[in-house]
């Protein structure tokens, strides 16, 4: 007997969506994309990935031409016509650092309006631990089919890298937590047909739930470690790129690289979650707090030294420009979301400064809308002091001769401080002398 091929709906078309449906409808599956985004939907429908990203453009082209993707706004006629329902929507965190869950309860009643006995309903949506059995199921019970015994429920969180997302998707290894043992066995089927990476079973859902913010709490903070290790650097006069590079010589260390913040909408929000619900169950997450604290000051850092130098050779903040090179929240991306870009522009333009800025991919509405404005290269690198935030390509041929006015917070250690001293440029940054 020919076995039986599922059918796939995937609520929400973003970042990580988009390519899953993709991967999965390249793989046979016959794939229906839910997007509240009509202009997502229509972009999807006529071939074109609506997100940038290497690979993403060919691969939806080829995927709707042949009939095994499509893309729609109306939930229940694709729900009742699959049997595997996929939620990947985005979980901010809201003013207080609490996450709002409102997209996911959102998908989750669409898919409980519709749901069916033998249905498997699995999150990759990024939740506090205990989401799926506080949250998501009661909502899946509403019309009075009972999880485990009616339908299967389980819980696999994404960890692809942007700009590398494809590439990951089909190579890492990826985590899953079911209801129950048959929840996780038909999710590992599942996945191991996208992947060549381990598929790994854990024990149940909030376990599954808890490893993905584990991993980026631990580089979150690991930055923030990092950070902290540089600003007390500077105040001892050590450069601190140097001491973490040699220090990493030791087989058993492995310090980040400090910089001006840390932004993207996956590091700077997660490790929040676990903070959250700690909080919740009277057990404060406190080094996790503070390595988000830190990270977050970053930015108001890098402003501290600007002014400092500035004041160094009498040019106030409020009489000086400042050319920012790179807004994006790293390297090679368009994706400023979270950015330690726009705290440290807006504290710049607070204190009185005039704030152009460049990034050779991030567009001049997002640049304009922080509050700087959108110049050329060239003209950044006029500005009395040069502030490079983003370690862009482009930026690693910048000479000494090209910083015009001989100031230069370079956040990034993609240049030799030492080859810009030479030739009389004040060379100084986050971890710098
Ligand atoms: N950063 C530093 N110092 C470092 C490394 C990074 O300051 O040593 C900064 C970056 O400049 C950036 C931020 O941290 O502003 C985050 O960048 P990233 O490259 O570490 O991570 P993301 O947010 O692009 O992707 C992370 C990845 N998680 C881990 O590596 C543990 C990715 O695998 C996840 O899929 C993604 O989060 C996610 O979706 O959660």
């Amino acid at each position: 007997m020919a076995e039986k091929i599922d059918k796939i709906t995937i609520f929400g078309l973003g970042h990580i969506g988009l390519p899953t449906a993709a991967l999965f409808a390249k793989n046979g599956f016959n794939v229906v994309g839910v997007d509240i985004n009509q202009k997502t939907v229509d972009k999807v429908n006529s071939g074109v990935s609506s997100i940038m990203e290497p690979g993403m453009d060919e691969l939806v082209k080829e995927v709707v031409s042949k009939g095994n993707l499509r893309a729609t706004t109306q939930s229940s006629e694709a729900s009742k016509n699959s049997n595997v329902l996929i939620v990947i929507v985005p979980t901010p965190v809201d003013e207080n650092k609490c996450s709002d869950l409102s997209a996911v309860i959102s998908a989750c009643h669409m898919i409980g309006n519709d749901l069916k006995k033998g249905d498997l309903v699995i999150i990759e949506s990024t939740i506090p631990p205990g989401t799926c059995e506080d949250v998501v199921i009661p909502i899946l019970e509403k019309n009075g089919l009972k999880s485990s015994i009616d339908f299967k429920v389980a819980y696999t969180p994404e960890r692809a890298l942007p700009n590398n997302t494809l590439f990951e998707m089909t190579h890492n290894a990826r985590v899953i937590g079911g209801i129950d043992s048959e929840s996780s066995k038909r999710a590992v089927l599942l996945y191991e047909k996208i992947t060549e990476g381990k598929v790994i079973a854990v024990k149940n859902l909030v376990t599954a739930e808890m490893v993905k913010l584990m991993e980026n709490t631990f580089r979150d903070t690991n930055i923030a470690l990092a950070n902290e290790l540089a600003m007390a650097c500077e105040s001892m006069g050590i450069d601190a790129i140097d001491a973490i590079t040699a220090a990493n010589y030791h087989p058993r260390v492995n310090i980040h690289t400090p910089g001006p913040g840390v932004g993207g909408h996956c590091l700077s929000i997660d490790p929040y979650f676990i903070v959250e619900i700690a909080d919740k169950k009277d057990n404060p997450a406190v080094l996790i707090k503070t390595a988000r604290d830190i990270n977050e000051h970053m930015p108001y850092h890098v402003a501290e030294i600007i002014k400092k130098t500035l004041a160094e050779f009498n040019k106030p903040l409020n009489k000086s420009t400042i050319g920012i090179l790179g807004v994006a929240y790293k390297a090679n991306v368009a994706d400023a979301r979270e950015t330690p870009a726009e705290p440290l522009i807006r504290a710049l333009c607070g204190g009185g400064g005039e704030v152009m800025a460049h990034d050779p991919h991030v567009s001049r509405e997002i640049i304009e809308n922080m509050g700087a404005s959108f110049v050329e290269f060239e003209k950044a690198l006029k500005c009395d002091c040069v502030v490079l935030i983003t370690d862009h390509e482009e930026y690693y041929n910048i000479t000494p001769e090209m910083i015009e006015n001989s100031i230069f917070i370079c956040n990034r250690p993609i240049l030799d401080p030492e080859e810009f001293r030479k030739q009389g440029v004040i060379f100084r940054g986050v971890g710098r002398l």
